[in-house]
């Protein structure tokens, strides 16, 4: 059978996403590196596999996708049986799972992949300066999701239940860039949300996800 290939950068967020469900289940896989700083994704051939030219893309035999979030529901539904389980089967557990799931992708997401551009990307990768006002705007908007995060890990061990599943792992790439910059501190001061963030950054298959992304940014670890 063709190998699962994924169209990415081991460095793109929405890349380290696909592979950390890739590693839950114990896949192999290929990463076909996609060079976002020539443009490359923006052009033939990355273009046919996702209209929108972001990565990642993704192909299992005949099936192409892209839209990170669609991926992982694919790969743990059609991989059911082998690793780790990322998803409920019955329909209300399900339907709390996916709850989460859709807050990850409409109130986290938003504000910390703002903060995550004007603090880790714009100043690492490009040289070019933080816009202080647009930080704080999505501090403030951050601060508002992690208090609701905050309360329902009171209730919950993990967001979408008891056990881990997507509605946790989409979380992993953008709150791990956040953990390297100022917005720590909006994670260290609730208590639940600091240890959730502990118990799924220390998971083995999120640290071969971190292994390839710091060896594509030529780092030792
Ligand atoms: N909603 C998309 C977002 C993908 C996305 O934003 N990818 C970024 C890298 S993390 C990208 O390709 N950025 C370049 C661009 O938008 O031109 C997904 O989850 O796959």
């Amino acid at each position: 059978m063709a190998p699962i290939k994924v169209h990415g950068s081991a460095y793109s967020t929405a890349t380290m996403r696909v592979i950390a469900a890739l590693n839950e289940k114990g896949l192999d896989f290929d990463l076909v590196p996609v060079d976002m700083r020539t443009g490359e994704h923006k052009k033939e051939p990355f273009i046919s596999l996702n209209p929108f030219g972001q990565v990642p893309a993704f192909e299992d035999g005949d099936l192409k996708l892209f839209e990170s979030r669609a991926i992982t529901n694919y790969i743990a539904k059609q991989y059911a049986n082998q690793g780790t389980d990322l998803v409920y089967t019955d329909p209300k557990e399900q339907a709390i799972e996916s709850l989460w799931a859709e807050v990850e992708a409409h109130h986290f997401d938003p504000a910390g992949s703002k903060l995550n551009w004007e603090l880790a990307v714009k100043p690492r990768m490009f040289g070019s300066e933080t816009d202080q006002a647009v930080v704080e705007e999505n501090e403030a908007k951050l601060a508002k999701v992690l208090d609701v995060y905050e309360k329902r890990l009171s209730e919950s061990k993990y967001l979408g239940g008891d056990r881990f599943t997507l509605a946790d792992l989409h979380h992993l790439p953008t709150a791990e860039y956040l953990l390297l910059t100022s917005v720590k501190k909006l994670f260290d001061a609730r208590p639940r949300v600091s240890a959730w963030l502990a118990d799924i950054t220390a998971r083995p298959a999120w640290a071969q996800v971190i292994a390839l992304r710091n060896q594509a940014l030529g780092q030792s670890n």
